[in-house]
Formats: C-alpha cells, structure tokens, sequence
C-alpha cells in the first residue's frame, strides 16, 4: 500500500488517512508531496485522482478521501471502527459530522503543528464550532469512558477525525475543562500523534496560504 500525502506541518486531511493507515497496523509507503510549489498539482494529480491529498493506493484501486481510507482499512481491521453496533453508529455519527462540518474553525484555525497563536482566531463562529466539538467530546467521553482515554473507550476512526483538531487547540491555545480537556491530552500523546508531530517540526516549507492570518 502507498499513501500519497502533504506536508505534515499543514495538511489536516493528510493526517487523517496517515493515522488511519498506522492504526491499521497494515505496513505503507508513504509519499510526500510538500503542498503549495509550482509543481504539486501535477504531481499529486498523477497519483490522486482528486488532486487531492491524502491518497491511499493499493493494488492499483486508489482511494482519495480520508474517510474513504478509513472505511475502507477497517473492511480489513474491523477493530478500527467500535465493536458494539449503536457505539459504531454514534462514531460514524461524529466522525461524519467532523469530515462535512466546522466550517469556521478549519477555515479560521488552520492547522499549523509548528505554529503558537495562542487566543487568536476565537470569533464568534469558531466558539460556535468549539462549543459543539466540546459537547461531542463530552458526550461520548461520558458514555464510553469504560473502554478507555479515547471517544468511544478504544482509539477509532472517530478520534482519528479529530485528531487535527486537538493539534488547532494546542496551537490556538484553546482551553477546554474537565473530560474533553483529558481527551485532548491523550490524544496528543498518543504515539503515532507525536511521530507525526515530530516529523513535522523537522519542515521548514512556510505556507503563506495556510498560516494564520487575523480577520
Ligand atoms: N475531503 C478530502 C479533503 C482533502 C483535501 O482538501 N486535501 C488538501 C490538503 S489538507 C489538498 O489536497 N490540497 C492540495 C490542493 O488543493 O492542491 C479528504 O477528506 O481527504
């Protein structure tokens, strides 16, 4: 399997298919296209026929949408999506509402793991879209804290869609209380979230495009 990536630093979609291909356990190629140079759609497009990252590639069938990977990686490790039906139907639930929503929020915090712009960016909108991700978080934290630190107790694709976000909260300096703070500390120190991490404080591309710009 190759999976077809952006720069780590920026590329929230990217991260997505990332962790759910080292969830998996499955071993990957990974390829790393650095987004924004002259020459990136051309190369992504060769590779993805979206022109969009991530993409994973297998056996010539290529899927190019994070939560297409996702679904279609736990069609091999069921694991990856919660065992009991009504939990797995409240995780597609969430992680639905994390791949179409949030508009303001991806919009107005682009993720920037290199980035420190603490209390900025917080208009009304995002505060909106941080107010539902906290009661999700809540919620589900809630309901399924038996099984372990992450949404739905055991790591599931359902974390992985919001892995991004708990990086934006750490850039943003976004302060959350009680289970969803705890949640976002797990979730930042779980292992494939620091090798990403680590692997993209090594980047020094600086993405005009992505970075933070005050309304
Ligand atoms: N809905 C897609 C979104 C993919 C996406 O927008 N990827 C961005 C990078 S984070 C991209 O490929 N940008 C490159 C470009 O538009 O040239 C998914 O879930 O994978």
């Amino acid at each position: 399997m190759q999976l077809v990536i952006g720069t780590k630093n920026y590329s929230s979609w990217s991260l997505r298919g990332w962790l759910a291909v080292k969830a998996s356990g499955l071993p990957f190629e990974e390829i790393l296209i650095p987004l924004c140079k002259p020459d990136t759609r051309e190369r992504i497009l060769a590779l993805s026929p979206s022109g969009k990252v991530p993409c994973l590639i297998e056996h010539g069938l290529e899927i190019w949408d994070s939560l297409a990977i996702a679904e279609y990686l736990a069609e091999v490790v069921p694991t990856l999506w919660p065992q009991d039906a009504a939990a797995r139907a409240r995780a597609r639930s969430v992680a639905a509402e994390m791949h179409s929503g949030f508009q303001a929020l991806r919009n107005t915090m682009p993720m920037n793991i290199r980035g420190h712009f603490p209390g900025q960016g917080q208009t009304p909108e995002v505060l909106a879209d941080i107010k539902r991700i906290e009661a999700i978080w809540n919620d589900c934290r809630a309901h399924y804290s038996s099984g372990g630190r992450y949404l739905f107790g055991h790591y599931s694709i359902a974390d992985i869609m919001f892995a991004p976000i708990c990086l934006r909260f750490e850039t943003y300096g976004v302060e959350l209380s009680g289970l969803a703070h705890d949640y976002v500390q797990s979730m930042l120190a779980h292992p494939d979230m620091l090798e990403w991490k680590a692997a993209a404080l090594l980047e020094n591309d600086i993405i005009p495009e992505y970075e933070f710009r005050s309304a």
